[in-house]
């Protein structure tokens, strides 16, 4: 906790002054110097660097400022003016900086040398790179292969990713898992079994041509605020924004565009969703198919009239598969139980559904709200179920719009950052580089967490990222990470998983994309792929942290030689000093994706890898996009009990996953304090607690019953009953490593059974 604690609702939109404000507060708190707004004008453009934020699309004609508060905060805080030096680690032993926060740490400042873990002193202390590489490479060669985890980050480039992929394999296994496996997994596994593609469909121009958006569970005015312009100008055409979140957010409700001289000086805003509906959480499977139940009951009716069809028959005949099925039990759900599951009632359900049923092209928009749950593919099926009713993918104007998280995070599975082989081009490997892929599947997040607790890992290597804190149930695993034979952590910044050292543990700082990255053959540039399967090239400008860092690709072929026994044809040397030859092997790898690779990367807007979805190309193995009748009435894996709550873990505004850039939660009126959970004013009084009280999350599944989140502030919210708001991730002790999406294996964050218990 950094200031003081006051929680207050705020009335004003997204966007607007709050956001300037909020941008120059982290230009005071990192000391940031003119080049961070010299910097700020090259963000997303053809020429600059593709923020370090949000994965959310680059504009071929981007505005003035294409950059939105929070890219702002992403670029201050990776250009800060503090260091986290060696005289840093002389001062603070390792077990004091367990106990601060994950602000503090990396509030510290950019890494600047390579360092090892000394137990003796708890310290880590500065090492060379020669020597880190040695002792690394001498570790990783005495350990089965299997038992080594190769985790990414979706931060890093596509060929720093690739680079990655290639080394594991080569080194014999496919331990990949990366944050997609916490995050759009379920995307993947879901588009893909329904539709083929494993991505979203649209293009970024969709949105100039949709009628309406149907708005799932994603929160654009804190994680991608820059699609704020975008929806604003829908609302303005007159498209109609239905939006389901158990959370009034307020980039949904309205926005004011910052760049807009008019708007800033009259306070004008544009309101955004033209439907809001609270559903429940883990309630989007009954609120979809009572839309559903709805559009085919407008249809039976029009076809006992003689009137159009408002179904697209003709459509599903010549492209779907298992239509009549989903129709006939939407047909026979009942009312009732679609009210309860989804707490919305049947007029607004209908009222919604009016809306698709008129509209002639529709955008369906989803985040983690749909893909964090036990049923999370069931919530993708519905909503595909939904989509086909009247066509609505592979024409203009309509589609499947997943927001990604981290800006790279699409583009690392495209070039290999998976754990299963049938996604793996395996025989083109072996051609290339004249080896034999690993083809068992390696583990991925979930299976990594397993088997952390089982005691099965000897090495962790991670690129980028926080995994130790990212992952659920820090009771089981944070005390297992002292069993790890190895641990090696490339990144920026200080973070706490880089306290839970393993019996040997190395910190290696790497430049961040924003830094100029001087190679044998001059400055590099590194590619990115956004959330609309654009792919952009990205050059990085700034003066580096320090001169001690190496960059990612650097320091991963400093590991892989050190590694593996030479093999010319991974010219790994050759590989760092130019860039554009990665990108010719990406090529030769993935050809229809990637070709003509080094000409095409300056592309204004970047240049699009092909989805075989958005031309009715179904890549399943009936050769159809697939309804699917659902087996479950809401997506939380558990069982309703008196006095079990859903817990939804959350961001706020002032975030960037596990980074907190501060304590100022502006959008949901919280400041100085993350320790809160949000409840219904209803379920207060039931509890005969009070607003303000200090309360306990305790686990309420089998798996984490004894598991405690502790001396939360309670906040009377407008959230629905029975669920209740806490921070991630704070609030990840309270989810036991077993409470995942089925077949994606994405931790259920969104719906976590847990009791409230009163402080005594
Ligand atoms: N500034 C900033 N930007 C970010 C990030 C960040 O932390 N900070 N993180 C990045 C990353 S990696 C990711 S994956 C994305 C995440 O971006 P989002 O997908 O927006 O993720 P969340 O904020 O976790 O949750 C999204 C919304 O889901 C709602 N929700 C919760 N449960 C349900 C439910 O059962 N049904 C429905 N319909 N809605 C529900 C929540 O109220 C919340 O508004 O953002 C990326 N961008
Ligand atoms: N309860 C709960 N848990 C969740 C979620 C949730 O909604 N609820 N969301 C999940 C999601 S969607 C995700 S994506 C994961 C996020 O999991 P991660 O991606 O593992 O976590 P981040 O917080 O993004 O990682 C931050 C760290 O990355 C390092 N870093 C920053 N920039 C760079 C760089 O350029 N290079 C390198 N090498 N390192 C860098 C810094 O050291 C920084 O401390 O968390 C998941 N966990
Ligand atoms: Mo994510």
């Amino acid at each position: 906790m950094s200031e003081k604690v006051e929680i207050k609702a705020y009335t004003a939109p997204a966007g607007g002054w709050g956001s300037m404000k909020g941008l120059s507060q982290t230009i005071r708190s990192q000391r940031a110097g003119p080049e961070t707004i010299a910097e700020w004008a090259r963000q997303n453009k053809p020429d600059g660097f593709m923020c370090v934020s949000c994965a959310w699309g680059k504009p071929a004609h981007p505005t003035v400022a294409e950059f939105c508060e929070n890219g702002g905060k992403a670029t201050a805080w990776e250009i800060t003016r503090f260091r986290t030096t060696p005289a840093f680690f002389q001062k603070h032993r390792v077990g004091d900086l367990l106990s601060w926060s994950d602000h503090d740490l990396e509030q510290a400042g950019r890494l600047t040398h390579p360092m090892r873990y000394d137990a003796g002193s708890d310290r880590y202390l500065a090492v060379s790179w020669e020597e880190a590489f040695a002792e690394i490479g001498a570790k990783l060669k005495t350990c089965d292969p299997k038992k080594v985890i190769a985790y990414a980050s979706g931060r890093a480039s596509l060929e720093t990713s690739y680079m990655w992929a290639l080394f594991a394999r080569l080194h014999g296994h496919q331990n990949l898992p990366d944050s997609s496996n916490m995050c759009h997994e379920t995307t993947s596994v879901g588009l893909r079994s329904c539709i083929g593609s494993p991505v979203g469909t649209i293009h970024f121009t969709d949105y100039e041509k949709c009628d309406a958006i149907f708005y799932f569970g994603q929160n654009p005015g804190v994680n991608s605020p820059r699609f704020l312009r975008p929806l604003a100008e829908c609302h303005q055409r007159g498209v109609d924004i239905v939006v389901f979140n158990p959370l009034k957010e307020r980039g949904l409700e309205r926005f004011t565009d910052p760049q807009s001289p008019v708007e800033m000086l009259t306070g004008k805003s544009t309101p955004i969703a033209s439907q809001y509906h609270q559903v429940k959480a883990g309630g989007d499977i009954a609120a979809l198919l009572g839309m559903i139940k709805h559009v085919v009951h407008l249809d039976d009716r029009a076809h006992e009239s003689g009137a159009p069809a408002v179904i697209d028959h003709g459509f599903i005949g010549q492209h779907t598969r298992g239509f009549d099925a989903v129709a006939q039990h939407a047909r026979e759900a009942d009312w009732a139980a679609i009210e309860h599951e989804s707490g919305l009632t049947r007029d607004a359900l209908e009222s919604a559904a009016a809306i698709y049923a008129r509209a002639k092209a529709v955008i369906c928009v989803y985040g983690m709200g749909l893909t964090q749950h036990v049923h999370g593919i069931t919530n993708l099926q519905m909503l595909v179920n939904f989509m086909l009713l009247r066509g609505n993918v592979g024409k203009p104007g309509a589609g499947f719009g997943p927001v990604r998280g981290h800006s790279n995070v699409q583009g690392q599975r495209t070039v290999g950052i998976t754990e299963k082989t049938e996604l793996v081009p395996v025989e083109q490997l072996k051609k290339q580089f004249g080896f034999d892929p690993p083809t068992d599947e390696g583990w991925d997040t979930v299976g990594a967490c397993e088997a952390l607790v089982k005691r099965e890992v000897q090495a962790f290597v991670a690129l980028g990222g926080n995994f130790a804190r990212a992952i659920p149930d820090h009771r089981l695993t944070e005390p297992a990470w002292a069993d790890v034979d190895l641990t090696v952590h490339i990144a920026t910044k200080l973070n706490r998983s880089h306290l839970l050292t393993g019996r040997t543990c190395y910190l290696l700082p790497c430049l961040g994309r924003i830094e100029l990255d001087r190679q044998k053959t001059g400055s590099q540039t590194v590619t990115m792929e956004d959330s609309f399967s654009r792919i952009y090239g990205s050059r990085g400008r700034v003066e580096p942290a320090a001169d001690t860092l190496l960059s990612e690709p650097a320091i991963i072929a400093g590991i892989a030689r050190a590694t593996l026994p030479p093999n010319p044809k991974v010219p790994w040397e050759e590989w760092v000093a130019d860039y554009s030859l990665v990108r010719d092997a990406i090529e030769t790898t993935y050809p229809d994706q990637f070709a003509r690779f080094n000409e095409r990367l300056h592309v204004p807007g970047g240049f699009w890898k092909g989805v075989p979805a958005a031309h009715r190309q179904w890549t399943t193995p009936s050769g159809r996009a697939e309804f699917n009748v659902p087996k479950v009435m809401n997506s939380t894996g558990f069982e309703d009990q008196v006095g079990r709550m859903r817990l939804v873990t959350l961001r706020s505004n002032d975030q960037f996953n596990t980074t907190i850039y501060g304590y100022d939660d502006r959008f949901r009126g919280i400041k100085g304090t993350r320790q809160v959970a949000l409840m219904n004013r209803l379920d207060l009084v039931e509890m005969g607690l009070r607003d303000g009280e200090t309360v306990h999350l305790v686990g309420d599944h089998g798996d984490n019953a004894d598991a405690r989140v502790e001396g939360l502030r309670v906040v009377a919210y407008d959230i629905p009953r029975g669920c209740v708001g806490g921070y991630y991730p704070e609030c990840n002790p309270l989810i036991p490593v077993a409470h995942h999406a089925e077949e994606s294996h994405v931790p259920a964050a969104k719906s976590v059974p847990v009791r409230v218990e009163r402080a005594a």
